[in-house]
Order: structure tokens, then C-alpha cells, then sequence
């Protein structure tokens, strides 16, 4: 199957400190415990030889549908990583390792050799792309609130919500959507601080926040397993946002290499159709470039 990938492969990263602990491996009784990440890093080896060589890359997932999704066998899907796994196939790296780890410890976790990617929808910005690697967009996408049905009250932009002192927004910390409301000086005390999608909207039906600020797919993706919350239409004041894979700078050879590989992949009816699958705009993806979204602020 295109998307199996081995059961040992999935493994649960906590944060950018934790050993990984394969998560099939602990299901399945394995007692292997690995040193998250590759030699890649620490020997500074070349990413390509050593893919092909162990037959994987390990990628840092969020698993928040469309951008990542872990399947309740284990295998890891979405977007981003199946975008990865396909031009990685091309190069002559036949697999990936996925391992789930919050936003905010990605890029710690991937230049402490945790990790050899980020395929995780990790949205291009100037503080981002100084510390790692971008590949050229795979995917380009808008943010939304979700709010309360009929959203009785009106909150449609960031500028409303500076505006309304009384209103309280859930964001996950160290995400894309934090960074926004910090450069738009939306005081923290304004701000309700979710570890992921399903506690975001807890936070918003259990009246602890007056919105959920994520990515318009993602909150699409939550809405058709819970019918208690809307989704506003794309924030007319949030930056257009889009993300590639993101690599180490010192593994910047191997990103050429991939970019190559994946320019030839864009170009394919393959991408269309997997773009399609997970509701992205593969035209808008072709018509970005890493540079234009590395403007971004925040
Ligand atoms: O890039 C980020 O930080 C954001 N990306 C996604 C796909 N979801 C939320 C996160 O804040």
C-alpha cells in the first residue's frame, strides 16, 4: 500500500528532549527504544546516502488533518507526508519515519538530529526560514476562526478581536496562528493556549475561549467529526500561509537535490491528484515560491 508504512515506524516524540519510544514497537512488544533522529546530523553524513542506506527518513509530524494524519494503524498520511514519501521515492529513499511532536518543538527537534525533515504544514515565515531549510511550497492555505454556530459575536478578523478586549482566543503555542496575533499586539491575556485541534475546540464549547484561530482546512477537517461549532470564511487580515519540507541548513545539498525531484513532481497529474485528495490547490502551490512566503513576518 502507498501509504503503509512499517508498523515500528510511527513513533510518539513528546517534545524535542524525549527519547521516542516507536509506538508500534511498544504496542507490538518491541523493546526498542530509539535514539529519535539520524546519524545525519551528528556526523553531518550525506541525508541522501543515509535514506537510501536505512531505507527512511524521519519526518516531524502534528497529526492535524489535511497537512498530517496518523491512521489508527499506524500509518502516516496527509498532505505533507505524502508529498515527502513520494519525491523521497524518486531519490531512491523508498519509506519515512513519522514522529509526532508539537509545532514549537520541530525545529528545536530537527537541529538536535531528532528528525531529518518537518513535513507538517510548518508555515513559512521570516523567523522560521532563518533557523531551517524550506523545500519549495507544497502546499499554500488561509486561516479561519471557529466559533460558536451563527458566531453571534462577529468575529471575522484579527482586527476585531484587538478591538474586543473581552474576547478570548485559543491558539496553539508556538504555532503560526500566536505569531499573528502577537504582531498584531493581541495582549496575551486575550489569548487561551490549546496543546492541539480537539482541545481547541474543548476550550471553545466549554466556553473558555470565544474562538479557535487554526488553518481553514484543518478546522474544516474537525467540523465534519463535530457538528457543535462553525467555521468562518478565510481571515481577510491573517497572511496567506504555505509550507514546504524543512530541513536542516547544514543538510541544504539534500535540499537541492529534493527541490529538483520535487519541481519535476509538481509538474505531475500525481500531485494534482493528491492535492485534490486533501483538498489543496496544487495551481496555487506551483505559483508560490519559498522566497515570496518567507516574507511573512513573525
Ligand atoms: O505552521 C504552523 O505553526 C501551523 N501549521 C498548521 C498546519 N497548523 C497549525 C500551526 O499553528
Amino acid at each position: 500500500m502507498t501509504n503503509q508504512i512499517s508498523r515500528r515506524a510511527v513513533v510518539r516524540g513528546v517534545g524535542a528532549a524525549t527519547l521516542a519510544v516507536p509506538l508500534a514497537a511498544w504496542l507490538s512488544g518491541c523493546s526498542r527504544v530509539e535514539t529519535p533522529g539520524s546519524a545525519a546530523g551528528q556526523t553531518g553524513t550525506d541525508l541522501l546516502a543515509l535514506g537510501k542506506k536505512q531505507g527512511y527518513l524521519r519526518v516531524a509530524i502534528a497529526n492535524e488533518p489535511p497537512y498530517t494524519q496518523v491512521n489508527p494503524d499506524g500509518t502516516v498520511t496527509g498532505a505533507e507526508p505524502d508529498v515527502f514519501r513520494a519525491v523521497c521515492k524518486r531519490l531512491g529513499i523508498p519509506d519515512i519515519q513519522g514522529v509526532v511532536t508539537p509545532y514549537a518543538s520541530m525545529i528545536p527537534g530537527l537541529n538536535a538530529n531528532r528528525w531529518d525533515a518537518i513535513t507538517a504544514g510548518l508555515f513559512m515565515k521570516q523567523s522560521r526560514c532563518s533557523q531551517v531549510a524550506y523545500s519549495e511550497p507544497v502546499i499554500v492555505s488561509t486561516e479561519s476562526f471557529a466559533v460558536a454556530k451563527g458566531n453571534p459575536k462577529k468575529i471575522l478578523t484579527v482586527a476585531g478581536v484587538l478591538a474586543n478586549k473581552d474576547l478570548k482566543i485559543a491558539v496553539l503555542p508556538g504555532g503560526f496562528e500566536e505569531g499573528i496575533l502577537k504582531a498584531a499586539k493581541v495582549p496575551a491575556a486575550q489569548q487561551v493556549k490549546v496543546n492541539d485541534g480537539r482541545s481547541g475546540i474543548e476550550a471553545l464549547t466549554a466556553g473558555r475561549a470565544d474562538a479557535f484561530f487554526l488553518p481553514t482546512l484543518s478546522l474544516d477537517a474537525l467540523a465534519k467529526a463535530d457538528t457543535s461549532f462553525e467555521v468562518t470564511a478565510p481571515i481577510p487580515d491573517a497572511p496567506r500561509t504555505g509550507s514546504g519540507a524543512a530541513f536542516r541548513k547544514s543538510d541544504s545539498s539534500f535540499m537541492e537535490t529534493y527541490n529538483k525531484e520535487l519541481k519535476a513532481y509538481k509538474d505531475s497529474p500525481e500531485f494534482d491528484a493528491l492535492m485534490k485528495k486533501w483538498g489543496f490547490d496544487a495551481a496555487a502551490a506551483r505559483g508560490s515560491t519559498a522566497a515570496e512566503l518567507c516574507k511573512n513576518e513573525g
